[in-house]
C-alpha cells in the first residue's frame, strides 16, 4: 500500500508520550497514516518574525513523520488572516459583505502555497498518495505539479462551496478554480456543494462535467465527489455513557436543578448563527411563559481567530446579548443563559451533550457541523434529547431525525425548540435511532476510507 502524505494548515501533533490528539478528524487521519505509514505536514502555528523560517521541524512518532514549518509574520498576516480567513472563509459561507479583498493578501496566499510545496516536495516518494485539506491550501497541487510531481493528489474542502454568483465576486476565482483542476480528486461535504462547484465550472465555460463524477477544466481531467465527514461515533457514544461519573458533568447536572437543559457548542464564528440563536431562545421564553425558570440554555463557545476584527467585535456582541437577555428574563434564582468561552475535553463535552434535552445547532451556513453529530451520538438511547438543526448545515442532509429549522426565522426556531422540549419519548427514540444508525455506518473512518479508495483505488 502506498504511503500517505497529509497536508493541512495546522497539524495535530500528539503530545509527548503519543497521547491521541482530540477530535475525530485527527483520530481518523492518524489511523490512516499509522496503517500506511506517512507524513503529516503543515504550519507549526509559530512565526519566524521577519526572518526566513528555518528548515522543517520533523517529529517521528511510530511510522508517522510530523513535518512542521514556521511562517514569517508577513506570511501569517497575508496568507492566513488575510486571504484564507478574510476572503475565502466569508465567501464560502456566502458572506460577501465580510470579504475584504486585497492584492497583497491574494499574492501572499499563493506565495505561501508555493513555499509549502517547496518544503514538501523533497519528502515525497514517487508512489506516495497526497491528501490536501481545506481552503488554505487550494493552490498546493498546482505548485507541486509545477515542480514535476506526478503523484495522486486529492483535496477535501471542509467548508461549503458557494454558487457561481457568490464565488465569482472574488477577483481571483479563476485561479482558485484552476488550482482545483490540478488534483485527481476534489471532495466536498455534500452533493449540494458538488453541484455548486459543477455550476461554477459550467458558467463562463471554465470546464465541463463529463459524467460519472468526472470533470474537465484547464486542460485537465479529474474526479469530484461528495464525502460527508463523520465523527468517531462509537467512541463518542462510549464517552457519553461513562460521563455520568465525571465530576464536572455531575456538577453541571446538579447546578441545573432539574431544569431542562438546552445546549449549544460552537467555535465563536459568525457562520454559527449565535445572535439569531439567542434571539430565538428569548422568543421561545417570551412566547412560552410556562417555561420561565424551567429551562437553562448552556452555550459553550471557545474564542477563535480573535486577531480578525469581526471576531473580536462578535465576541462583544454575543456576550452583551446574552447579558441583556439574562437581565430582562432572569430572576434571583434563575439565569436563563449560561455563556461560557472555553474549550472542554471530549469526555466532558460528551457528558454535557447527554444532559441536553435539546441540542441547538443553528449555523447560518456550515460545511457539515460535527457538533450536531456529536450531540446525537452522546444521547441516552432510553431517553434521547432532540436535535434542532439548521437546514443550512451540511449535516442536515444526513440527519433526517432532526427538527430542521431556518436559522434566519427566529419564530420558527423558537417553535421548534418548544416542540423539542415537549416531544413524546417514543417520537424522540424513533428520530434518534434513524440518526444514530446513519452515524454508526458513516463514521469518520468510513469517510477516510471512501475518499482514499476513490483517490487511489
Ligand atoms: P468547524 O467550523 O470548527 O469545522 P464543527 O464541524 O462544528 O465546526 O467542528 C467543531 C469541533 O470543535 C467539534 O468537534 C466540537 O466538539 C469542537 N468544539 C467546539 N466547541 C468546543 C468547546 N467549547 N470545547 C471543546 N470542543 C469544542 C470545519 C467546518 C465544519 C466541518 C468541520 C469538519 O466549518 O462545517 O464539519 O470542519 O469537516
Amino acid at each position: 500500500m502506498s504511503r500517505l502524505v497529509v497536508v493541512s494548515n495546522r497539524v495535530p501533533v500528539p503530545e509527548k508520550g503519543g497521547i491521541a490528539p482530540a477530535g475525530g478528524l485527527a483520530v481518523a487521519l492518524k489511523a490512516a497514516l499509522e496503517e500506511r505509514g506517512g507524513i503529516w505536514m503543515g504550519w507549526s502555528g509559530n512565526s519566524s518574525g521577519a526572518q526566513e523560517p528555518e528548515k522543517l521541524k520533523e517529529i517521528q512518532q511510530g511510522n508517522i513523520t510530523y513535518a512542521l514549518t514556521d511562517l514569517t509574520d508577513t506570511d501569517v498576516e497575508e496568507y492566513y488572516h488575510g486571504f484564507a480567513n478574510r476572503v475565502l472563509w466569508p465567501i464560502c459561507h456566502y458572506r460577501l459583505d465580510l470579504a475584504e479583498y486585497g492584492r497583497k493578501e491574494m499574492a501572499g496566499y499563493f506565495r505561501v502555497n508555493r513555499f509549502f510545496a517547496h518544503r514538501l516536495a523533497p519528502l515525497i516518494k514517487p508512489d506516495d498518495v497526497i491528501w490536501v485539506h481545506d481552503y488554505h491550501l487550494i493552490p498546493l497541487a498546482a505548485e507541486l505539479r509545477q515542480m514535476g510531481l506526478k503523484n495522486k493528489i486529492g483535496f477535501f474542502l471542509h467548508i461549503p462551496w458557494p454558487p457561481a454568483d457568490v464565488l465569482f465576486t472574488m477577483p481571483v476565482h479563476e485561479e482558485i478554480m484552476r488550482g482545483l483542476s490540478h488534483y485527481d480528486l476534489v471532495g466536498f461535504q455534500t452533493d449540494h456543494d458538488l453541484e455548486n462547484f459543477a455550476g461554477c465550472l459550467r458558467r463562463e465555460g471554465i470546464g465541463d462535467e463529463l459524467g460519472d463524477g468526472r470533470f474537465s477544466s484547464h486542460g485537465r481531467t479529474f474526479k469530484g465527489g461528495a464525502y460527508s465527514i463523520g465523527i468517531e461515533t462509537a467512541a463518542f457514544a462510549e464517552f457519553a455513557r461513562k460521563s455520568a461519573t465525571h465530576s464536572m458533568v455531575r456538577k453541571a447536572r446538579e447546578s441545573i436543578e432539574g431544569r431542562s437543559l438546552i445546549i449549544g457548542v460552537d467555535r465563536l464564528d459568525y457562520s454559527k448563527g449565535l445572535t439569531q440563536r439567542i434571539d430565538a431562545f428569548e422568543h421561545f421564553i417570551l412566547t412560552n411563559p410556562a417555561q420561565q425558570g424551567r429551562v437553562t440554555y448552556l452555550q459553550i463557545t471557545p474564542k477563535s481567530r480573535s486577531e480578525v476584527p469581526e471576531y473580536e467585535a462578535m465576541q462583544r456582541t454575543v456576550a452583551e446579548q446574552a447579558g441583556r437577555v439574562n437581565g430582562a428574563l432572569g430572576s434571583v434564582d434563575w439565569v436563563p443563559i449560561r455563556y461560557i468561552n472555553r474549550s472542554v475535553g471530549r469526555p466532558i463535552l460528551a457528558g454535557l451533550y447527554r444532559l441536553g434535552k435539546a441540542g441547538l445547532v443553528t449555523p447560518l451556513r456550515d460545511g457539515m457541523n460535527l457538533v450536531a453529530k456529536e450531540y446525537v451520538a452522546a444521547q441516552d438511547p432510553e431517553d434521547p434529547g432532540v436535535l434542532v438543526l439548521s437546514r443550512f448545515a451540511g449535516a442536515a442532509r444526513q440527519l433526517k431525525g432532526a427538527l430542521l429549522v431556518n436559522p434566519y426565522d427566529i419564530e420558527g426556531t423558537a417553535n421548534a425548540l418548544a416542540r423539542a422540549l415537549s416531544m413524546p419519548l417514543e417520537e424522540r427514540q424513533e428520530r434518534w435511532k434513524v440518526m444514530m444508525d446513519q452515524l454508526l455506518e458513516f463514521d469518520v473512518s468510513r469517510w477516510c476510507r471512501d475518499f482514499l479508495t476513490d483517490l487511489a483505488p
